[in-house]
This record gives structure tokens, sequence and C-alpha cells, in this order.
């Protein structure tokens, strides 16, 4: 391993068709996790996977699976993506007043707890949580869709989380969440991103996983290849 990044597909962006290969292919190329982006048409306007494909995943592979709520009153959804096989939920900061206690009940059932944060949120608004929750999603787009522009700023909402994570001396790991391939992958790393989320623009389109991952690591490593 050229660093310690791990890199989680987005399963939203899979050929559905052939969803079994796609998880094959994946595993086979190196992948570290799974991410599942579940929708509710209201906390975001697009539904997506619920949890009978979670199910079906779950049996197709041992490694972890991130449920992405992006839904309401995510206390409503969080026992069917447990029962369904999920390994740690991430929950939106912005759909909940009162994160501490879902995150008590999330993992009083045995699986972790993560927070998600949109772009327009300021990131200090986690602060009062952050020595609860076993990850930390940051979205670098408005979450909904795959194949959206980049959000620059969320780079510095990155390395703030870093800074008042180290402060703190707490060990939770950073992960991004949209648009993710060569060119961006280097800013959020050097942000202090541990965990990477793959979909349309860093993954999905190429035809050889093994050697997209290979280049994603690489370009995590050195700090960016340049296109000229
Ligand atoms: C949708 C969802 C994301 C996307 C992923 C797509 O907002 O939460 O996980 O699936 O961001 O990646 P890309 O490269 O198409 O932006
Ligand atoms: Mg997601």
């Amino acid at each position: 391993m050229l660093n310690d990044i791990e890199w989680a597909p987005s399963l939203m962006c899979a050929d559905f068709s052939r969803l079994g290969e796609e998880i094959h292919n994946l595993t086979h190329a190196g992948v570290h996790r799974w991410h599942f982006d579940v929708m509710d048409g209201h906390f975001v306007p697009n539904l997506t996977l619920g949890p009978d494909v979670l199910v079906s995943v779950r049996q197709l592979t041992q490694l972890p699976i991130d449920v992405h709520l992006m839904v309401e009153s995510p206390e409503q959804f969080v026992e069917m993506m447990i029962d369904a096989g999920a390994d740690r939920i991430y929950f939106h900061i912005e759909a909940t007043r009162t994160p501490s206690r879902l995150i008590r009940h999330i993992r009083s059932r045995g699986v972790q707890a993560g927070v998600a944060i949109n772009p327009a949120t300021p990131p200090a608004f986690l602060e009062s949580i952050l020595h609860e929750v076993d990850g930390i999603l940051v979205m670098t787009v408005d979450p909904g869709f795959a194949g959206q522009a980049f959000m620059p700023h969320v780079v510095d909402h990155i390395a703030y989380l870093k800074g008042q994570l180290d402060e703190r001396n707490l060990q939770v790991p950073l992960m991004v969440d949209g648009q993710m391939h060569l060119q961006t992958v280097p800013r959020v790393v050097n942000a202090g991103a541990k965990q990477i989320v793959l979909g349309t623009s860093g993954l999905f389109r190429e035809s050889d996983y093994e050697a997209a991952l290979k280049r994603l690591q690489e370009s995590a490593t050195s700090g960016g290849i340049s296109l000229g």
C-alpha cells in the first residue's frame, strides 16, 4: 500500500444490471469499503438504494458497508439499515436536532455512528460531537446526485475539522464524498482526508478499476498529477 488512504466506491454509481460482478471486480481491484447512498426524495430530490438492496450486497462482501443517509428524520431509517447489514451509518447533521441521542442509539446496536455535513454548513456545527463519532463524512457537492461540480471551499472545512480533531487527540477518520478524482483527491488528502468515496468521476467510467485505483493512490501520495 502506497499510503493509508481507504477507497470506498459509491454503489449508486455502479452498473445495477451487473451489481454482483461490479462488487467482485472492485474487491479484486483493492477497494477497502463500500459507500451505500440512501435518499428519501425530501432531504434530497432523488431516490436511490434501500434496505433490500443492502441485504443483497451484504451477502456478496466481507468489506465494511458505510450507509450514507440523505434523509429527513434519520431516526426512522436507522433500524432498517442496521438490520439490513450496515457497519457504519452516517446521518446528516442538518437532518436531526438531537445528534448525540442518535449516535448513542446507533452505537448501542453495535454499529459505528458517523456524521455527514453539507458544503453550506459551517464545520464548527460538529464541534460538540467530535468526541462521540466514529467518522465524519464531508460533502464537496450538495448531496443527491452523482457527477456534480466540486466546491473548493470545502477543502478549508476539511482542514478545519482535521485541526479540531488533532487538538483533541481524536483519531476520527475524515471521509470525503463528491467528485473525487485525480485532480481533487490530492487537495482533500493534503487537508486531512483519510477515506475517499469514488463515484462516476474517479472510478466508474474507467474500464480497468485496478489501474484507476493505482493512479488515484499515486496522486494521493505525490500531491497531485498535472494534466498540463
Ligand atoms: C450523492 C452521493 C454521493 C455520490 C458520489 C458520486 O450526493 O452522496 O455518494 O454517489 O459523490 O461521485 P461523483 O464522482 O459522481 O461526484
Ligand atoms: Mg454519498
